[in-house]
């Protein structure tokens, strides 16, 4: 029994291994974008991101957990009742204790996770009382933003091309009209599309919904540290898809109203419509004409 002795001890080094890894693994994970080598999800930066964490770390010490139990089985299972260990194998056929049990004992673990689960839902969808809204449009390929309740200007948001990005800049993230929004405050975000499905998705949020056309959808998020957090298009929408990149700049109040005042000024110089139809056509055309 010494084998199994060891191996009982090997499988408890491994929970605690696996469970200080899962702890430790925000070290791994970027805040606002993804990084190099990373593991686990990206930082939490609202508090709903926060709880999907900690949900994300419970239901991996339980698959953990279940893993290590089958292990241990199976091992008992080989080392034990292999012919030559056992040549007069046993002829029972049904055991009652054992047979509540392993139907019972499964469900308890489902009705764990089902609880902490529709809590989680309940915090995504219920939207609580907003402090301002913004309104996202999902456009093949790239984001326009309106602002309803702070002078209802509107902005397109594109990507900034790999040459023209500046130091600091994440190559695919960066765009050149970024959200800027008050750090805690209640955002809600209204989103659709102006031509197929898209997806709005910052995962340091912990948001991610479509954008239907004709349809208006709502997420919220309520960032609570400031900083640049990117998110992308999460529905394949067509060729340039993973060039529709989301970056959402989170500020102090004040710093908010001073962008406010000068954003006013610039964006409601040109609508959006006619900047974008420019501006997007313009590749398309070329090449309709070279096809021609
Ligand atoms: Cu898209």
């Amino acid at each position: 029994m010494s084998i199994m002795r060891s191996f009982v001890r090997t499988a408890a080094f491994a929970v605690a291994a696996s469970a200080a890894a899962v702890l430790s693994s925000a070290a791994w994970a970027g805040m606002g974008q993804p990084s190099d080598w990373q593991v686990n999800l990206q930082d939490a930066a609202t508090p709903v991101m926060e709880s999907i964490h900690s949900f994300n770390i419970f239901l991996l010490v339980i698959i953990t957990a279940i893993v290590l139990f089958v292990m241990v089985l199976l091992a008992i299972v080989v080392v034990r009742f292999n012919e030559r260990s056992n040549p007069v194998p046993s002829k029972t056929s049904h055991n009652t204790m054992i047979e509540v049990a392993w139907t019972v004992v499964p469900v308890m673990i489902l009705v764990a996770i089902a609880i902490p689960s529709f809590r989680l839902l309940h915090l995504e969808l219920n939207v609580p009382q907003p402090d301002m809204t913004i309104k996202a449009t999902g456009h093949q390929w790239y984001w326009s933003y309106e602002y309803p309740d702070d002078g209802g200007f509107s902005f397109d948001s594109l990507m900034v091309p790999e040459k023209d990005l500046k130091p600091g800049q994440p190559r695919l993230l960066a765009v050149d009209n970024e959200v800027v929004v008050p750090v805690n405050k209640t955002v809600r975000v209204q989103v659709t599309a102006g031509d197929v499905i898209h997806s709005f998705a910052v995962p340091s949020f912990g948001i991610k919904i479509d954008a239907l056309p004709g349809r208006l959808n709502e997420t919220w998020f309520k960032a609570t540290r400031e900083g640049v957090y990117y998110g992308q298009c999460s529905e394949l929408c067509g060729r340039d898809h993973a060039f529709m990149p989301i970056a959402v700049r989170v500020v102090s109040e004040d710093q908010y109203k001073a962008w406010l005042d000068q954003a006013k000024q610039k964006f409601s110089a040109a609508p959006a419509a006619t900047r974008t139809a420019e501006a997007v056509d313009a590749p398309v055309r070329l090449r309709v004409a070279v096809a021609d």
